[in-house]
C-alpha cells in the first residue's frame, strides 16, 4: 500500500493560500493535535513563508494530554506560538484569537499613531483536511455560518467570515502534499481522518492503528470491545502487496481487527468476520475519541524524519554510482571500436 491523496482540487487550494497570503496579516496553522507532528504539512510551511503564525492543535479533547505536553513544549521551544484547541466545544478558541491580537499589536499601533481610529485583521486558516478549520471559524464567529462534516475535503472553496472586533477570517478547504515519503505518518493521517479511506488499504490502516494502540495504550481495546488482544493469528493470510508496517505486525494487527469484529458482530454468511466492515467500525470509534485519549504521535516519530533521510541520501548515492557506471561503460565500448 502507498497512501497518497493529491486530487485537483487540492492542487488549486494550494493555489488559492499562495494568492491570499498577500492579503492577510497572519496565518492561522490549524493541526491535529492526535499527531502534532505528521498533520503539520511541508507545502503549507513552504507557502506561509516568515508570515506571522499562530500554531493551533485542534481536536485537543481526543489527545492525550500527556503527550500534547510534550508537543506544546517542543514547538514553544522553537519560539511558536502554541495553542491547543477543541472547535467542537469552544475551549482554547478565544486564546487563539488574542494570540493573533497579541501577534498584531505592533501593526494596530502603528496604524492608531498615523491617525487611523480601528484597524481591520485579516487572518486566513490553513490545514489539512477534516482537522476542524471550519469548525473553528464558526466558534470564533458564533454561529454555523460555514458548512462542516466529519469526512475529508467539505470545504472546497475559499471563504471570508467577519468576526467582529474588526477581525476577518478566511477559510480555506483542506490541503495535503502531492507526495508523502513517510508512509507511517501517512497511516497516522489516514487515521486522523485527513485522507479519504477510499484510497486507503482500511485493513492494513486498522492493523497499523490497532497495534500502535495495543502496545502504547494497553488495555484500551480490552475495555472497549472486551476481548482479549490475540498475538498473530498464526493464520496465513492471502495478502500479497508490500505492507507499511511489515508482514509480521500486519499480521497481528489483523488478527484484532478480526478480535473486534466478532466482538461487535461483523460476521458474513459462514461466521468468518467482515473485516471491511470491523474496520470501518474501528475508525470511527477511534475518530470519535472512542476508544479513549489517544495520540498518535509520540516523540519517536522524530527518529523516522532521520530514518528517511538516510534512505534518501543512500538512494542519491546508489543513482549517481550507476550513472558513473554506465558513463564507464559507454567510454569501455566506444574505446573497444576505434
Ligand atoms: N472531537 C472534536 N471534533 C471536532 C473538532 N473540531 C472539528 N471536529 C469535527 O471534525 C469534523 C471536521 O470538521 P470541519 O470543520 O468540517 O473540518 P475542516 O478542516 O473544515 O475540513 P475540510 O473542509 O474537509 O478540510 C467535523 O465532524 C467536526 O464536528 C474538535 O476540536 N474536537
Ligand atoms: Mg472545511
Amino acid at each position: 500500500m502507498n497512501v497518497q491523496w493529491y486530487p485537483g482540487h487540492m492542487a488549486k487550494a494550494k493555489r488559492t493560500l499562495e494568492e491570499n497570503l498577500k492579503l492577510v496579516n497572519i496565518v492561522i496553522e490549524l493541526c491535529d493535535a492526535r499527531l502534532p507532528y505528521s498533520s503539520r504539512n511541508p507545502a503549507i510551511d513552504g507557502i506561509i513563508g516568515k508570515k506571522p503564525r499562530v500554531l493551533v492543535f485542534n481536536k485537543a479533547d481526543l489527545a492525550d494530554q500527556a503527550q500534547s505536553d510534550y508537543w506544546m513544549d517542543y514547538y514553544k521551544k522553537q519560539g511558536f506560538t502554541v495553542v491547543f484547541t477543541d472547535a467542537k466545544q469552544g475551549d482554547g478558541v478565544k486564546k487563539v484569537i488574542a494570540a493573533v491580537k497579541k501577534a498584531m499589536e505592533e501593526k494596530v499601533s502603528r496604524s492608531l499613531e498615523r491617525g487611523r481610529i480601528a484597524t481591520t485583521l485579516y487572518a486566513m486558516v490553513v490545514g489539512i483536511p477534516n482537522v476542524g478549520k471550519s469548525s473553528f471559524v464558526n466558534k470564533v464567529a458564533g454561529k454555523a455560518t460555514a458548512k462542516t462534516g466529519d469526512k475529508p475535503g467539505v470545504t472546497r472553496d475559499k471563504q471570508w467570515l467577519n468576526m467582529g472586533e474588526d477581525i476577518y477570517l478566511l477559510d480555506t478547504p483542506g490541503l495535503l502534499w502531492p507526495r508523502i515519503d513517510n508512509q507511517l505518518a501517512a497511516l497516522r493521517l489516514a487515521a486522523s481522518g485527513a485522507v479519504k479511506d477510499e484510497v486507503v488499504d482500511t485493513g492494513e490502516l486498522c492493523a497499523f492503528l490497532l497495534t500502535f494502540i495495543d502496545s502504547h495504550y494497553p488495555g484500551a481495546l480490552e475495555a472497549r470491545y472486551g476481548i482479549t488482544v490475540p498475538d498473530a493469528s498464526g493464520e496465513e493470510r492471502d495478502y500479497v502487496t508490500e505492507t507499511v508496517i511489515g508482514a509480521e505486525r500486519l499480521e497481528k494487527g489483523l488478527a484484532i481487527l478480526e478480535a473486534c469484529g466478532k466482538a461487535r458482530g461483523c460476521l458474513i454468511k459462514g461466521g468468518s468476520v467482515d473485516l471491511g466492515r470491523a474496520a470501518a467500525l474501528v475508525l470511527d470509534d477511534f475518530r470519535a475519541g472512542k476508544i479513549g485519549k489517544i495520540s498518535l504521535d509520540f516523540p519517536e516519530v522524530l527518529d523516522e524524519e532521520i530514518d528517511i533521510s538516510i534512505k534518501n541520501e543512500e538512494a542519491a548515492t546508489r543513482k549517481k554510482e550507476k550513472q558513473a557506471e554506465r558513463r564507464q561503460n559507454y567510454r569501455s565500448r566506444k574505446n573497444a571500436k576505434r
